[in-house]
């Protein structure tokens, strides 16, 4: 059966879980939740995603949801290695990715922003708050990428699933007019990975 991915273009979340099917050779449907309709709260994608969120995928018969976890799922079930065999450099990559995934994109996202600009009465606050936290975040992942496991990716010569969530935030950043000068680890890997076809693929513009 092939897989279907309930996601929305521009959600970064989906759009990493679009790289790694990619990566992983696999074929999917893509099935648009409209994020900005509110589609998410609808009742039948709350039964599939009762945190009312995208990414939720159907594959091999269950329904998952959380882009890491369907990721890791990917590697455990052999279709692409996302991280490395050994435990520290598992912990590497890991660490790279949650520094995207857990501490920059969930305080970053929309619903949070929008709440920063209205508890404060100044909409443009919610820009302040996510080009801050976005900035804090790539300077840390710039710092973390001067190690001597970096190298044509963000670990070794083959992407893994720092890259996966790299890109996307990338996209979320020039969203808000953030550019990657200052970080130049972060800008080389961006390039490499923008000349890869399954990142290019699942670029939120063919998913409009
Ligand atoms: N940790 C989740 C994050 C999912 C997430 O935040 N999705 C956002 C789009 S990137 C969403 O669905 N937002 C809808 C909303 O906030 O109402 C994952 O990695 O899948």
């Amino acid at each position: 059966m092939t897989p279907v991915l309930y996601d929305y273009w521009r959600s970064s979340a989906s759009y990493r879980t679009r790289i790694a099917l990619g990566l992983s050779g696999l074929e999917f449907d893509a099935v648009r939740i409209d994020l900005s309709a509110g589609e998410q709260f609808e009742t039948e994608h709350m039964r599939r995603n009762p945190q009312g969120l995208v990414p939720t995928i159907e594959i091999d018969g269950h329904v998952f949801s959380q882009s890491l976890a369907i990721i890791e799922y990917l590697d455990e079930t052999g279709r692409y290695p996302f991280l490395p065999i050994e435990p520290q450099q598992r912990v590497r990559v890991r660490t790279l990715a949650y520094v995207i995934a857990m501490e920059t994109h969930p305080i970053c996202n929309l619903s949070v922003a929008h709440h920063v600009g209205e508890i404060t009465g100044d909409p443009e606050h919610s820009i302040d708050w996510m080009v801050r936290f976005m900035g804090k975040g790539l300077a840390a992942f710039e710092r973390l990428l001067d190690d001597p496991a970096t190298g044509r990716f963000c670990h070794g010569d083959k992407p893994t699933m720092a890259d996966v969530c790299l890109l996307p935030q990338i996209y979320n950043a020039r969203r808000r007019d953030m550019t990657t000068e200052g970080l130049p680890q972060i800008s080389r890997i961006v390039a490499e990975l923008e000349a890869n076809d399954a990142f290019s693929a699942a670029h939120p513009n063919n998913f409009r």
